[in-house]
C-alpha cells in the first residue's frame, strides 16, 4: 500500500505544479501542504528545504525528503520504474524460471509439452531483457538499484535450465550477459566494511 507523498508548495507558484502533474499522471496518491508565500523563508518549511523555495516533497514510502523540481519529477518517475522491474521480477521472471526449473528436473513425470513452455518463456523473458538493456548499463536511471538486484537470483539459474555452463548461458543475449556480470561483480557492502 503506497502512502501519500506530502508536496510542498505555495499556490501562486508553477514550479510545484510540474510535480503534481507527474503525480497526477502517475496515479500515485499525494496531500498538498499548502502554505502562503511570505513563508518559504521560515521555518517549519525551511527545515525541508534549505534553499526556502517550492516545491519539496516528502515521501513517507522511502522516507526521502526532496526539494529541486526536476529532481523530484526524476526521482517519481525512476521510482516507478524500478517498481514496474520489480513486479516483473515477482510475477514475470522468477515463478517462470521456476517453473522451468521444476519441469526440466523435479516434476515426476516428464511433461514435454509443459518443458517446452516455460523453457520458452525463460527464454521470451530473457529476450525482453536484453532488448531492454540495449545501450544501457542498468534497467533503471544510470545506477544500479534494486531493479537490478533482485532479478540477479534467478538469472542465475538459466545456465541449470538450459544445462549450460554459467560463462555461456547468456551466449544469445550480450546485453544481459554485460548486465548479470556487472551486477554479479559488485563488490558486496559486507565486503567493504570487511564482513
Ligand atoms: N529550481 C527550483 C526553483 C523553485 C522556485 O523558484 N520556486 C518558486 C515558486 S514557483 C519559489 O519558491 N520562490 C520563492 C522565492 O524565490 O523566494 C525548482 O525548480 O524547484
Amino acid at each position: 500500500m503506497i502512502k501519500p507523498i506530502r508536496v510542498w508548495l505555495t499556490p501562486a507558484g508553477p514550479n510545484p505544479y510540474k510535480v503534481i502533474i507527474v503525480l497526477e499522471e502517475l496515479r500515485v496518491p499525494y496531500e498538498t501542504k499548502s502554505f502562503t508565500y511570505p513563508e518559504v523563508k521560515k521555518k517549519p518549511f525551511t527545515d525541508i528545504n534549505p534553499n526556502g523555495r517550492v516545491p519539496a516533497i516528502e515521501d513517507p514510502n522511502t522516507n526521502l525528503t526532496l526539494w529541486e523540481s526536476g529532481a523530484i519529477v526524476q526521482y517519481l518517475v525512476e521510482q516507478h520504474h524500478c517498481n514496474q522491474w520489480l513486479m516483473f521480477q515477482m510475477s514475470g521472471q522468477g515463478p517462470y524460471f521456476g517453473q522451468a526449473t521444476w519441469f526440466n528436473f523435479l516434476h515426476a513425470e516428464k511433461i514435454p509439452s509443459a518443458i517446452e513452455r516455460y523453457n520458452n518463456e525463460v527464454k521470451r523473458v530473457v529476450g525482453l531483457l536484453d532488448s531492454c538493456l540495449d545501450g544501457k548499463q542498468w534497467l533503471v536511471g544510470d545506477k544500479c538499484t534494486f531493479a537490478d538486484l533482485a532479478s540477479a537470483p534467478w538469472n542465475n539459474v538459466v545456465g541449470t535450465i538450459f544445462s549450460l555452463p554459467t560463462d555461456q548461458m547468456f551466449d544469445e543475449f550480450p546485453n544481459v550477459k554485460a548486465w548479470h556480470d556487472r551486477i554479479t561483480s559488485r563488490p558486496s557492502l559486507m565486503d567493504e566494511q570487511g564482513l
